[in-house]
């Protein structure tokens, strides 16, 4: 089934406007040129997401997002943490694509093992629970911090791209790996330079899952409504999350 024009809404789950426009500026360099690219900003969270509070309370504004959104054939959740993957698909029943999903199994292809470089040392635990979820274990060498904070990422991009490349060039020594993974959304746009210099497939997720993303919409396919993907059950929320109960 081919569907005229693909709509996909690439969720930056925290708050930070720049960072949703260099995530869209991605998202749109890899799409399709008739496909229509939206970067949507939560009307509430954290300004960025680097620790498991931060990831817990940006949740319920990516659902908001994905609630309200109709018009999109897929979501992009664009934090690497995946947060709250699961619920947003059972809220969108349509595709959404996680960044870490996306960019390890993405590296799975093209490497026998690959290493990932993210932001601060608390987050490398989430990245290997992820590699574990997705059945990457064996194939995730290594997960390395390069202790530039989230928001530090974009202030000066040519250091932002010296430090990664580093981490990178260490990540792969130390792990005998063969490909790289970008471990966080505000790295998006550098794995093009990075790729020529390294000589080994460097992939960032905002860039593979917004492919991924059109390429499932383009194969007609919905997610799984049939057991635990179904929509959740109608309930009452109350107090400041009463707006998310389904009736
Ligand atoms: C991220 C990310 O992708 N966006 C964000 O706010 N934090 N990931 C990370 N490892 O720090």
């Amino acid at each position: 089934m081919r569907q005229v024009t693909i709509r996909i809404s690439v969720v930056n789950p925290n708050t930070t406007q720049s960072m949703t426009t260099l995530i869209e500026a991605e998202a749109r360099r890899v799409a399709a040129p008739d496909t229509v690219v939206t970067g949507r900003t939560p009307a509430m969270g954290p300004a960025s997401i680097e620790s498991h509070y931060d990831e817990a309370l940006a949740v319920p504004g990516l659902l908001q997002v994905v609630r309200e959104d109709t018009e999109a054939d897929a979501f992009v959740l664009a934090c690497f943490g995946d947060p709250g993957l699961d619920a947003a698909r059972e809220a969108a029943s349509r595709p959404v694509i996680g960044i870490a999903e996306a960019a390890m199994k993405t590296a799975s292809l093209l490497g026998r093992s690959f290493s990932v470089v993210t932001t601060l040392s608390r987050t490398v635990g989430r990245a290997w629970d992820l590699a574990r979820v997705y059945g990457l274990e064996r194939q995730c060498a290594g997960v390395h911090a390069c202790d530039i904070p989230v928001l530090e990422l974009e202030e000066d991009r040519d250091r932002t791209y010296a430090v990664i490349l580093s981490f990178a060039k260490t990540a792969m020594a130390q792990d005998g790996s063969d490909a790289v993974v970008l471990g966080c959304a505000g790295m998006a746009g550098l794995p093009e330079l990075l790729t020529a210099e390294l000589g080994v497939p460097v992939v960032d997720g905002v860039a593979a899952a917004t492919v991924m993303a059109e390429g499932i919409v383009r194969l007609g396919l919905q997610p799984s409504t049939h057991g635990e993907l179904a929509p959740p059950p109608p309930k009452a929320y109350t107090g400041i999350l009463a707006g998310f109960g389904r009736g």
